[in-house]
């Protein structure tokens, strides 16, 4: 009899929660889906193709909208859209966040997360609730509302990298230097493909706040996912926050193995800078130590925690600031705010001269605090994509909590452990906050069904539901657009800017400012074009899981990407909208083909059955090999049109032409 092998925490989630295939990597494989998160950037899109989609109610145990980027409802937009999630969330079975709750991943956190657990999430940083055991995947909002409406996820199978973590870390080393650490060894596309399994002799040091800074930030490798075994800390945490019930113990069992392995020294680990402009330009602080700051900032979901604050708190008690130094800090949960009021930490901070902004996401995606020509900002935070900070051409660096409070006292960026030495301070210990006083402040329950159905949608002018693109057509014919390098974020694409970021529900509005800050001629360009193609390097679409990154280029017209490689979500998001997204066979081949080339390809529909398909360039007078790693349901998707012109068609409507000659086929 053939023994079962042992399985490691994300087989057993996995296996747990499997309804097709097997967990083989690389094949498709569907899962059922406990939880869902939903935000309100990427959640009126994702609620409008779920009305779209007729769902009578959530069909998963859990899902919950926060209300957490646009806190500060800089314009009418930001409340209209507030409204319709509030409205749309209690009427169809999800919880809403009010304004104020804070960042979803924490907020999540402390309230919902449940060891074991699988969560879907329209945010590219839900993995964050990995460090509490659960199985959490970032997706663009079409493919959340799909699994919000039938509670169910179909994705490839990743490998399983184990992460072995042994060592302690030592004094002024925080779990984000190991979150940077793994960005300098694997780089931003050193995750695609994979979920990283923590497991070794040095995870019950690392507490649970520790444990999500480094799940959290594994979506700057490009990985899927990140998981922490369930143990004594993760049960430490929930009692804190009075949610003991919801504890379980998950581990691997003894001898299972990894498709790959990797092994972390915590004791090895010492205080890191991402220099800009992204966040694997990793080196260590002492290689950027004297370089003159202008502003701090503490925050973000990775870095906005009790545990960060209490660590800045620690650090500036009873001085101050430097007087060229402009320091603030977002917290990442009322909760957070409420225990470090208790205690007087905000004191601390306060007195310091620490500007306390609100708890969301803020200057995080450049919302806030935009930074002016010609300064540097230190960041403890996730990402410093060029442009992401509201300025063109800023210079954002990321580091610790330890490594911002440190620096924010010299003016200067400063080893953590030579100002403790030359100040007399100790290393701060990775605080956890004590019992929790309040619990579910700001949250919406769902209503019951009797009452749901007396409830109406509040929906705003600006909420405009998105219109069924056409089938692509064959032959396709179209010039290249733009040329873009490797590793091209959905903040270039699809930039989250103050002007942009009320439209998110407006998708003809905000495709006025597509590429806006590589080429800002580009949206009137395809406009006057009728469309056509994007040509990119590696890692197309890194970044965000924001769908409007190929949503709002289709809407432009363009019907097709060749790339060297994809982003994970980008790669769906494209095939949701109805966005070809084709590959290099020879990347060589990208750099024969310029901007303003016009490409053209027949027989379209066989090529892509067969995996195959030629690409005439008209102005260099040949053609190159492409292929699309497209699923059979994929390829139906993006022939149609896209999701929602998938969805009619299955129902029975007609998008446009006709391609279920042509799908049958495929
Ligand atoms: C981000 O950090 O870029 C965001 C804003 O949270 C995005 C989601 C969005 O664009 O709405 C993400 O990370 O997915
Ligand atoms: Fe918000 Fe920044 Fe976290 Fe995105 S990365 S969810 S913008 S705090």
């Amino acid at each position: 009899m053939r023994r079962r092998t042992k399985r490691n925490v994300t087989q057993k989630i996995l296996a747990h929660h499997l309804v097709e295939g097997g967990l083989e990597a690389g094949r498709e494989i569907g899962i059922r889906i406990d939880q869902v998160l939903l935000q309100d950037h990427t959640g009126t899109q994702a609620m409008l193709h779920f009305l779209a989609m007729a769902f009578a109610r959530a069909h998963c145990p859990l899902a919950v909208c926060y209300a957490d980027h646009n806190v500060l409802q800089f314009r009418p937009e930001n409340m209209e859209d507030h409204l319709f999630l509030r409205t749309v969330c209690r009427k169809y079975g999800l919880w809403f966040a009010k304004p104020g709750a804070g960042i979803c991943h924490q907020v999540h956190l402390e309230n919902f997360s449940t060891p074991g657990d699988t969560l879907i999430g329209a945010d590219s940083h839900t993995p964050h609730c990995g460090g509490a055991g659960m199985l959490a995947i970032g997706a663009g909002g079409l493919d959340v509302a799909a699994a919000l409406g039938s509670g169910l996820y179909y994705f490839d199978m990743p490998r399983i990298v184990g992460v072995r973590v042994v060592g302690e870390l030592g004094p002024w080393c925080s779990a984000k230097d190991v979150a940077l650490e793994l960005l300098r060894r694997l780089g931003v596309q050193g995750g695609i493909g994979r979920i990283l399994e923590f497991t070794g002799s040095g995870i019950p040091g690392l507490n649970l706040q520790e444990r999500v800074t480094i799940t959290n930030m594994c979506t700057e490798l490009g990985a899927t996912s990140a998981v922490f075994p369930s143990d004594s800390q993760t049960r430490d945490y929930l009692s804190r926050l009075g949610r003991e019930e919801a504890w379980r113990p998950l581990a691997a069992e003894p001898g299972a193995g990894y498709d790959e392995n990797l092994e972390i020294d915590l004791t090895s680990i010492e205080p890191l800078v991402a220099k800009p402009p992204q966040p694997d330009n990793v080196v260590p602080v002492s290689e950027v130590a004297g370089t003159s700051i202008d502003q701090i900032m503490v925050g973000s979901c990775t870095n906005g925690s009790y545990t960060d604050l209490h660590t800045v708190a620690e650090i500036l008690r009873g001085r101050r600031v430097h007087p060229e130094v402009m320091f603030f800090v977002h917290p990442s949960s009322a909760a957070a705010v409420d225990a470090l009021a208790i205690e007087g930490l905000l004191s601390h901070l306060v007195r310091a001269g620490v500007e306390v902004a609100q708890p969301t996401c803020g200057a995080c995606i450049g919302i806030g605090h935009v930074p002016a020509p010609g300064t540097r900002s230190l960041r403890a935070i996730n990402r410093n994509f060029t442009g992401r900070s509201g300025l063109h051409d800023d210079a954002v660096y990321l580091c610790s909590a330890e490594t911002a409070a440190a620096s924010a006292l010299t003016g200067v960026i400063a080893d953590p452990r030579e100002v403790g030495r030359e100040l007399g301070i100790v290393g701060p210990v990775a605080a956890l906050h004590p019992r929790m006083a309040e619990r579910g402040v700001g949250l919406l329950a769902p209503a019951d069904e009797q009452e749901a159905a007396r409830l109406d949608i509040v929906q705003g002018a600006n909420i405009v539901p998105m219109s069924t693109q056409e089938p692509v057509s064959d032959p396709l014919r179209g010039q290249v657009l733009i040329k873009v390098g490797d590793d091209v974020s959905t903040d270039a694409i699809m930039p989250a800017s103050l002007a942009a970021l009320p439209f998110r529900s407006n998708v003809p509005r905000i495709s006025d400012f597509v590429f806006e800050r590589v080429d800002p001629s580009f949206s009137a360009r395809a406009r006057r074009a009728g469309g056509g193609w994007i040509l990119a390097g590696h890692n197309y679409g890194q970044g965000s899981s924001r769908e409007h990154a190929a949503l709002a280029p289709r809407h432009l017209g363009v019907f097709g990407v060749v790339a060297k490689s994809y982003a994970r979500i980008h790669h769906r998001n494209l095939v949701n909208a109805g966005i070809l997204p084709l590959v290099f066979d020879r990347s060589e081949d990208y750099e024969e083909i310029g901007q303003g080339d016009s490409l053209e390809i027949r027989g379209l529909y066989e090529g892509l059955a067969s995996g195959r398909l030629m690409v005439i360039d008209r102005d260099l007078g040949r053609a190159f090999g492409v292929h699309a790693d497209l699923s059979r349901r994929q390829r139906e998707v993006v022939l149609t049109g896209g999701l929602s012109a998938h969805v009619k068609w299955k129902a029975g409507g007609r998008p446009g032409t006709e391609p279920e000659g042509h799908l049958e086929s495929t």
